[in-house]
């Protein structure tokens, strides 16, 4: 569960949607996860309209990044997402398809993590300019651990 030794690390989420009212799944999303217990919200950054990458014909979205600090471990702080998703109504249909709410865990500490179910850094992360841009809003200086670059450089090297 806890990290047993009590203390934060911070982590960055991702937040997307393209259904039933995507700024307002953003806000309720966000403000599930900062009442997380172990979970305290640091930064939220601004909600960007995006368009669909990875899969074409389907809604643009909304998506915005959120710094936390929190003594759940990856897996915990995992769990704990997908059952905002699921309680935001979240169906799991079509891979990259539309949905209510995604929130995806992209950095947890310089943590690396690869398990079936897991893997941290997210592994798109640093191609994806809808999670980059709003990174570089609240955490430019964030250090990428695979490839030692901050999300400002990465964002950057997109354009
Ligand atoms: N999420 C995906 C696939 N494509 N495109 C945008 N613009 N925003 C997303 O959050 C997104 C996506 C899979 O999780
Ligand atoms: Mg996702
Ligand atoms: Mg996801």
């Amino acid at each position: 569960m806890f990290n047993g030794k009590n203390t934060f690390v911070q982590a960055v989420i991702s937040c997307g949607s393209n259904l039933e009212n995507p700024p307002e799944q953003l806000r309720v999303g966000q403000e599930k996860v900062a009442g997380l217990d172990r979970v305290k919200l640091l930064k939220t950054s601004k909600a960007y309209k995006t368009k669909p990458v990875s899969l074409d014909g389907q809604p643009d979205f909304m998506n915005s990044v959120l710094l936390i600090e929190t003594s759940l471990k990856p897996q915990a702080l995992l769990k704990k997402l997908l059952e905002i998703e699921t309680s935001q109504g979240r169906k799991r249909e079509v891979l990259h398809g539309p949905r209510t709410l995604d929130l995806d865990l992209i950095f947890y500490g310089n943590e690396i993590v690869k398990s079936s179910n897991l893997e941290i850094p997210h592994p798109r992360a640093h191609e994806r300019e809808f999670v980059l841009r709003p990174l570089c809003d609240i955490a430019p200086g964030w250090v990428h651990p695979v490839f030692k670059k901050n999300a400002a450089y990465l964002l950057e090297k997109l354009s």
